[in-house]
């Protein structure tokens, strides 16, 4: 220590004296004790030269020494041509220099929005508390508008020491960017979606993390705590659905779960919050699919984190099998573990909650690389890995930005879900109210189709059902139970019932979904029938059909799905029949949700 500070002493006067006897603006400027990272130090000979300049070595790693110097050793081994830089300021260590810091993620992303201009864009949803930006990045076509069309939201990086999920979302800045107009699936998705990243939600904390060239393990945001030492507060348990109401999260500052002294207390979680909230247009969220990247334990978590029941309030039987049937075609496509989230541990105030319950978003926690029980610390995997690990997440993040459409689709009940008024619904009916359909003149002479609340029947099993898919109403073939089973079914030939008129548009792909059942005795036979056909310029066109066989079918509802797309641009109405032909037998049949979308 001695020796040092005597050497650096007469350096300096060295160098006041050099300086004065030249122009001081072409002097190069003087350096400084510190970190500096030496190129080229491959051999036991290059460790031994960097060593005897009197430096000290802290790490080497891929040929690059990180030491502690001073001015006179960093001349030293710069005179014996090794290439010597300042260790920058808030970075990773040199063996991890592959990972982002805040300021070359930006510079990254501003580097494809130059290559891509027409279909990328960077904004910001703001600043973090230390008054980083909070970038955020839009792709889709026709950028610079915002089109009707279902958004993904994709977010990275709410915990400091999280930093593989910076690399995953730069990977989906450059999939979506790279891919467009070369790869047909991700052309369909810029063109019909629009996907926001929001790459670093926790810049602070991220930069804290890394600052002094060795990591701190750090996970929460760098606010400090009113009365408390402690800094920070826990961003992913600082939404406000059930804030701090479980057990999930810490009332404790100094806690690594610390939840804050109130919910969106964290400047970055406002943020974003307003960001997802400027999505609703017209009353209606445009994200319907998002997932928060974190890590680490491979794994895909769904709402709700805050309770261990499967189902709660805001959160159906339906709605709790799409998120279980899309987290385990996703963990499917990674080799993730699909749980809900709760399944890990309870969490309250985090974000996938918030997203659901609030804005109805099919959110998704995604815990990356590594696994549970990682041989080092699972929080810094080396950069080796960056590229394996997040084009591992391709097939899943395409696919959850494919079922943005309607992520009821993955368990057959779009029809059931989609609301009319949507984008893509060009006409629909729950038979709630009166649309126009008049039963045409058949043969049948009993069990005419009609519109109304049903009431059940029942022989060996339901045969016509006591609920309709949505509200109280259905079509069916006589709504009223009677004294009988046999009582107000289709008897003596066809009953048939028409749409009113329908103008499909000219332009896009035009599907017609449905709900029906068709339930019949045993003694059915093959010319007792359900039928779907569409009219049009007075030709008649089935495009669904089941016949009745020998043996007892139950009623049950299931979704029914055709393409119509060879109609577009023509007018059309649809016809539905259900027959009772040859000897009588018990039939019955009924309809709802009736829709034709267009994507
Ligand atoms: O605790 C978290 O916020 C997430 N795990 S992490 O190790 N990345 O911190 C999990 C969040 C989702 N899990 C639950 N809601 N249980
Ligand atoms: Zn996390
Ligand atoms: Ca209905
Ligand atoms: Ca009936």
């Amino acid at each position: 220590m001695g020796r040092r500070l005597s050497v650096s002493l007469t350096l300096a006067g060295v160098g006041l004296l050099v300086l004065v006897g030249m122009n001081p603006a072409s002097a190069e400027p003087a350096e400084k004790s510190g970190r500096y990272v030496v190129d080229g130090v491959r051999t036991l000979d290059d460790r031994n030269r960097v060593a005897r300049s009197g430096a000290a070595i802290d790490g080497i790693d891929h040929g690059r020494a990180e030491i502690t110097a001073l001015p006179s050793e960093v001349r030293t081994l710069r005179d014996q041509g090794f290439v010597v830089e300042r260790q920058r300021a808030e970075d990773f260590p040199a063996a991890d220099k592959a990972y982002h810091n805040s300021a070359e993620m930006i510079a990254e992303l501003d580097k494809v929005v130059a290559a891509h201009p027409t279909i990328i864009r960077r904004t910001s949803i703001g600043k973090s508390y230390e008054g980083r930006d909070l970038p955020l990045i839009k792709i889709s076509d026709n950028v610079a508008v915002d089109e009707d069309e279902p958004e993904v939201l994709y977010g990275a990086h709410q915990h400091a020491r999280e930093h593989l999920t910076v690399e995953m979302a730069l990977y989906l800045v450059k999939l979506y960017t790279d891919g467009y107009g070369k790869d047909a699936r991700i052309t369909k998705l810029v063109d019909g979606r629009e996907l926001w990243i929001v790459p670093d939600l926790n810049p602070d904390g991220g930069e804290y993390d890394v600052a002094t060239g060795s990591y701190r393990n750090w996970r929460k945001n760098r606010q400090p705590n009113a009365g408390s030492g402690s800094v920070g507060t826990d961003l992913n348990r600082n939404w406000s659905f059930r804030f701090a109401c479980c057990g999930g999260s810490s009332d404790n500052p100094s806690s690594e779960t610390y939840h804050g002294p109130s919910a969106f207390s964290a400047p970055e979680i406002q943020r974003l919050r307003d960001f997802v909230l400027s999505r609703r247009v017209g009353g209606v969220q445009q994200i319907k699919t998002s997932i928060d990247f974190h890590a680490y334990s491979e794994l895909i978590l769904w709402p709700f984190g805050y309770t261990t029941a499967d189902t709660a309030t805001g959160l159906n039987a339906d709605q709790q099998a799409a998120f279980q049937s899309l987290g385990t075609r996703m963990a499917n496509s990674n080799g993730y573990t699909p749980e809900q989230s709760s399944d890990l541990y309870i969490t309250d105030g985090s974000i996938i909650d918030w997203l659901w319950a609030t804005q109805g978003i099919f959110a998704y926690t995604f815990e990356m690389y590594p696994g549970v029980n990682p041989s080092g610390n699972g929080f810094y995997p080396p950069a080796s890995v960056i590229s394996a690990q997040t084009t591992r997440n391709k097939e899943a993040s395409l696919q959850l930005a494919e079922f943005a459409d309607c992520v009821y689709r993955i368990i057959g009940k779009q029809a059931q879900y989609y609301k009319s008024g949507t984008a893509n619904v060009v006409w629909s009916d729950d038979f709630e109210s009166a649309k126009g359909w008049t039963v045409t003149k058949g043969t049948a002479t009993g069990g005419l189709w009609e519109r109304g609340n049903p009431e059940s029947t029942t022989q060996n099993g339901p045969k016509q059902l006591g609920s309709a898919v949505s509200g109280d109403n259905d079509l069916v073939t006589g709504r009223k139970a009677g004294s009988s089973a046999g009582s107000n079914d289709v008897d003596g030939g066809t009953t048939a019932v028409r749409s009113p008129s329908i103008a499909l548009p000219a332009a896009g792909a035009l599907t017609l979904d449905w709900s029906w059942y068709f339930a019949h005795a045993a003694n059915a036979s093959a010319g007792d029938q359900f039928k779907v056909s569409v009219l049009h310029g007075g030709a008649k066109t089935a495009v669904f059909a089941k016949a009745g066989a020998a043996g007892d079918r139950d009623a049950a509802w299931t979704e029914a799905s055709v393409d119509l797309t060879s109609y577009a641009g023509k007018s059309i109405q649809l016809l539905i029949e259900a027959t009772d032909a040859g000897s009588a037998s018990l039939i019955e049949a009924a309809v709802d949700n009736v829709m034709i979308t267009k994507s």
